[in-house]
């Protein structure tokens, strides 16, 4: 019996092997002899998955031990990445299954490219809830992320003729082998309808909600490994499905087509992510999907927590919730509800409850992307919600009021209710008044915060208020992404830094060392190599190894300010153009992300890039010293291998506008040295890896709102500057469009007359300073110590001391103690 054990369980070849060729005829049902690429990995995953299921079942027993608090992570996105390699990285497992593969003459690289990432996410917030899952369960957290089960994630990007063209991302085409569908699991969501007051047994009112639709949500459950830790947590995503009753009844009326609509409409609220990283005012769906995925979460807690205890009284103690950002913000109102109407609660232990038991991040300071509701849309989905708020609002105010005499004014900018016109509900304010803590992503970020969006709460209640910085986990981005950069570190000082990326300092007593110097640097290149080989497979596009690799790698937005980078390259053809035998630093340029498919202007941003990008790399004065790359459909698997090849991250958005950042982190930790703006996290970057090993340049966060509250002018540096000068003008006049001067004309339109993220302020200086990184690149000694101190002071970058911060000043969760 333990023989048949050793298969399903064992880490050994032998077992791995068994396991493969078990899955592949019992669970593919496939003969060796027609066993597809997708058959061999899903029989791959299939075995690695049973090797989880031991510590998975173990953890999820936990749940129902109340002494331990369990952290509920809620986040409208969860931007995974492939499942199968860090699993295999996490459980230790990698050789091994590779081995076991090759004696079945199999590559695991193939298969591991197999693999369709699930994008459930836009970008930075879904990724950092995915590294928030990988830390939690490293640290032993018992943890649940709760989210969406989106049909259809992020869509994928192709360009054609330059420009960005989206196709539907049908991620579960072939089959998701990571997920375990829970039918037994299920919550039912009301929608829409009115409510009525009615008066209990015991005399009391209450209110009942009579909705005009009731849609089901399914937990499909997919494990999260920790690295070695023996715990593994859950992330439980909802699919929306018809309640059975409904169709029912519609048919026994003889109406089919209602009933089938009615499917549909509840079909349809886990269809598909929307792929904005900005709110779009009045998305009735979008709602919908907010509001489906809080309620089945939260129902589903209180279902574990009357597994612990009797009582909801303690239900603060069982669940520590954050919520990510305003999306599922709901939750105030909705643990409101479940408290209040349908467990009897008096109002202000209910309150007490929810305050106690939630607490929201903020990830951005863009009033334009602060959620709002419009109120008539808002009551028509949720009107049980808008009472509960309207009393949330009530109370909160008059509080106010009490403490700040006569200050109208004050309690209508911290009112819920945004009544300056057309009428909105503010989930800020929303999410505000309902949690315990309120943290920003950044220590420049939560100083923002504290003195824009949120002052008025920061200076009534200040005590709130914490900072997390962002953290990414150095599994996915380091050990998985980067092994030969792990094996030289670990060769070095051991394979601590992985949970305990301090120890990377352990590096710094080899910066000067030839031997480690030159290993670091055919590292690099090897990676180099590896990108400019798929960067030829994908754009037809030859690159040089050899070239300053220049990476801006992000969503494409204004503020993120993709167009400066080109306004450097142009300015660079055009020191060229000029002298031909200019000695300029040969630079490969690679740009990547995505854009919201309704924003315009970020759309022309990549069709400026790969116009600009056919000119430069065609014209023979250039003599491939310059080469333009935009990488099509940059996402989790492509960052793994593009953030190891870089030599310089660029983090060039106009300071007090990026939150935080993430993809900094990734590079830094990678080798990469930075060009970057005061912004984010850019700012503690800065601080760790010292001022001499970072490329500073341009204005300020406060020098920005200085410059915008005297009257920017952009026209001003435009006739100042040159290089600058040219280079628009350039844009204007065709030479990127065939002599077309209308293509680009509201880019360069805007830059001109509006300029809102100071391009043109900022132009100069950054120029300049990217003179010093082609200068530095050229000292290849210094330029590789550099490198090397970057990594070896990026350990407070990891996701798991962000994690810890979170357990300790907002959750007070603790990890289960060692079995
Ligand atoms: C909201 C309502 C309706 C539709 C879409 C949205 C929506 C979706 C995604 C709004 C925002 C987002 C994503 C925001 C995001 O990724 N923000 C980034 O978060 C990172 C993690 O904290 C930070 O590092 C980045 O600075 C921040 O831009």
């Amino acid at each position: 019996d333990e023989g048949r054990e050793e298969f399903r369980r064992g880490s050994a070849v032998d077992a791995l092997t068994r396991a493969i060729l078990d899955h592949l005829y019992f669970t593919q049902a496939r003969p060796l002899t027609l066993a597809t690429r997708n058959d061999w990995y899903m029989a791959l995953a299939y075995a690695v998955r049973d090797r989880m299921l031991d510590d998975w079942l173990k953890s999820l027993s936990h749940l129902r031990n109340r002494e331990l608090k369990i952290v509920s992570y809620l986040s409208a996105e969860f931007l995974m990445g492939p499942h199968l390699g860090n699993n295999l990285v996490n459980l230790g497992i990698m050789e091994p299954a590779r081995e076991a593969l090759a004696a079945l003459g199999q590559d695991l690289d193939e298969l591991l490219r197999q693999e369709e990432e699930p994008g459930l996410g836009n970008g930075g917030l879904g990724r950092l809830a995915a590294c928030y899952l990988d830390s939690l369960a490293t640290l032993r957290v018992p943890a649940i992320g709760y989210g969406i089960r989106y049909e259809f994630g992020i869509f994928d990007q192709e360009i054609r003729d330059g420009w960005q063209a989206e196709k539907t991302d049908k991620w579960l085409r072939l089959g998701n082998p990571w997920e375990i569908c829970r039918p037994e699991i299920t919550y039912e969501v009301k929608v829409g309808g009115h409510t009525e007051r009615f008066t209990d047994e015991k005399g009391c009112v209450r209110v009942r909600w009579v909705p005009n639709k009731v849609v089901k949500g399914v937990a499909y459950d997919t494990p999260v490994a920790g690295y070695r830790s023996g715990v593994t947590d859950l992330l439980r995503l909802w699919k929306s499905e018809a309640v059975e009753s409904f169709d029912f009844q519609a048919f026994n009326v003889g109406d089919y087509y209602r009933a089938v609509e009615a499917k549909i409409f509840s079909e349809t609220i886990s269809k598909v992510l929307y792929p904005n990283d900005e709110p779009e005012i009045g998305k009735a769906l979008r709602l919908g999907q907010q509001y489906f995925f809080v309620s089945c979460s939260l129902q589903d807690m209180v279902r574990i927590h009357l597994l612990r205890e009797n009582s909801l009284d303690t239900f603060a103690a069982s669940f520590a919730v954050q919520l990510n950002d305003t999306h599922p913000s709901i939750a105030v109102a909705e643990l409101m509800r479940l408290l209040v109407d349908e467990h009897q609660f008096e109002w202000d232990a209910a309150w007490q409850i929810t305050r106690a038991t939630l607490a929201y991040t903020n990830h951005t300071l863009l009033p334009e992307a602060l959620e709002k509701w419009p109120l008539p849309l808002f009551a028509s989905i949720l009107p049980r919600h808008l009472e509960i708020i309207y009393e949330i609002n009530r109370r909160f105010l008059d509080e106010v009021r009490l403490v700040h005499q006569g200050d109208d004014q004050l309690a209508a900018r911290l009112s819920i209710i945004d009544e300056n016109g057309e009428r909105y509900v503010r989930m800020a304010h929303l999410a505000s008044v309902g949690s315990h803590a309120i943290n920003g992503v950044a220590a420049l970020h939560t100083e923002l915060l504290k003195q824009t969006v949120l002052k008025d709460f920061y200076e009534i209640h200040p005590e709130l208020f914490r900072n997390v910085t962002n953290g990414v986990t150095p599994r996915r981005w380091m050990v998985l992404s980067n092994p030969g950069l792990t094996r030289l570190i670990t060769e070095r000082i051991g394979d601590g830094w992985v949970t305990n990326p301090d120890e990377l300092r352990g590096l710094e007593p080899f910066v000067a060392d030839q031997t480690f110097q030159s290993a670091w640097q055919k590292v690099k290149r090897e990676n180099k190599s590896v990108l400019a080989g798929v960067i030829k497979a994908r754009t037809g596009i030859v690159v040089d190894p050899a070239s300053l690799f220049d990476v801006l790698v992000k969503r494409i937005h204004e503020y993120k300010r993709q167009h400066l980078k080109v306004l450097h390259i142009i300015t660079l053809y055009n020191r060229i153009k000029h002298d031909p035998q200019a000695d300029v630093t040969p630079r490969t340029f690679i740009f990547g992300g995505k854009a919201a498919p309704g924003y315009f202007m970020a759309k022309l941003i990549i069709k400026l890039v790969n116009s600009m990008g056919e000119v430069v790399n065609s014209d023979p004065d250039v003599a491939d010293r310059l080469k333009v790359v935009f990488f099509p459909d940059f996402n989790v698997t492509n960052g793994q291998m593009v953030y190891p090849a870089a030599d310089l991250s660029e983090q060039i958005s106009t300071a007090g506008k990026e939150a935080s950042g993430t993809g900094n982190m990734k590079f830094s930790l990678n080798g990469a040295l930075t060009i970057g703006t005061l912004d984010g996290a850019n700012v503690e970057i800065r601080e760790e890896v010292g001022a001499e090993n970072f490329f500073l340049f341009g204005l300020t966060a406060a020098e920005v709102s200085d410059l915008k509250s005297g009257g920017y002018d952009p026209r001003k540096w435009y006739g100042e500057k040159t290089e600058l000068r040219e280079a628009i003008d350039q844009i204007a006049g065709g030479l990127f469009s065939h002599g077309d001067r209308g293509l680009f004309q509201p880019l360069v339109e805007h830059l001109l007359n509006r300029d809102d993220y100071l391009l043109l302020a900022d132009y100069q200086a950054y120029i300049d300073c990217q003179d010093r990184v082609s200068a530095a690149f050229r000292d290849r000694k210094r330029w590789t110590e550099m490198s090397i101190l970057n990594v070896a002071r990026m350990g407070k970058f990891s996701s798991d001391r962000a994690i810890r911060e979170y357990c300790s000043d907002i959750w007070q969760a603790s990890p289960l103690p060692q079995d």
